[in-house]
C-alpha cells in the first residue's frame, strides 16, 4: 500500500493550496499561494519573490497541461493526486515546480545568509503559509536532523524531497505540513 502514503501527503498539499476551500485547485488558488510566499522575501527582494511566483505558475501549468482529465480548468483532489504522482515529481518537473520554491525561499528568509533558518525563523515562515506553529515545531525536530538546532539548507531540501518522493510511511519529512490525512 506504498501508494497510499503519497495520496495522503497529496490530499494535504492540496488542502493547502485550495485557499478557497471549495475542493477545487484552480489558477486563483496558486496565484495566492504564490503571493503567500512571495510576501515572505523582503520588499526589495524581487529577485527571489519573482522566482517563487514563476515557480508556482510552472507549477499550475503542469497540473492544467497533464492534471485536468475533465478539461474543466479545475484540478479535483483525484486529479491533483494523480498529477502529482505521474508528472510533478518527475526529477525534471520536480526540479523546476517544487524545488525552484524552496531554493528561491530560503535564499528569500536567509537574510544573514548563514545558509541556515532558526527553529523560530522555520515557525514563522510556515506560519505565515498557513501552517500552525505546533505542527512545525515537531516538524522542525525531525527535520534538523543532525540536531544542532537549525535547519540548514540541504536539510530543508532534503525534507521536502522526502514529504513528495518517499512511500516510506515513517520518512521524518512527511510530517512537514502536520499529520498526513488519513486515507478518505
Ligand atoms: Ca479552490
Ligand atoms: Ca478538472
Ligand atoms: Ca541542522
Amino acid at each position: 500500500m506504498t501508494d497510499d502514503v503519497k495520496a495522503q501527503k497529496f490530499n494535504t498539499v492540496f488542502r493547502w493550496f485550495d485557499q478557497n476551500g471549495d475542493g477545487l485547485l484552480t489558477h486563483d488558488d496558486l496565484h495566492a499561494m504564490a503571493e503567500r510566499f512571495a510576501a515572505l522575501a523582503r520588499e526589495d527582494d524581487t529577485a527571489n519573490a519573482t522566482a517563487m511566483r514563476d515557480a508556482f505558475e510552472t507549477w499550475w501549468q503542469l497540473l492544467l497541461t497533464h492534471g485536468d482529465s475533465d478539461g474543466d480548468g479545475r484540478i479535483s483532489p483525484q486529479e491533483f493526486i494523480t498529477v502529482m504522482k505521474a508528472e510533478v515529481t518527475d526529477p525534471q518537473h520536480f526540479e523546476q515546480a517544487v524545488l525552484a520554491i524552496v531554493d528561491a525561499l530560503m535564499r528569500a528568509l536567509d537574510t544573514n545568509q548563514d545558509g541556515t533558518l532558526s527553529q523560530e525563523e522555520y515557525v514563522r515562515m510556515y506560519d505565515a503559509l498557513g501552517i500552525p506553529p505546533t505542527h512545525s515545531e515537531a516538524a522542525f525536530r525531525l527535520l534538523d536532523s543532525d540536531g544542532d538546532g537549525s535547519l540548514s539548507h540541504s536539510e530543508f531540501r532534503t525534507a521536502i524531497t522526502e514529504f513528495y518522493l518517499s512511500t516510506d510511511p515513517k520518512a521524518p519529512g512527511n510530517q512537514l505540513l502536520g499529520p498526513i490525512d488519513e486515507p478518505t
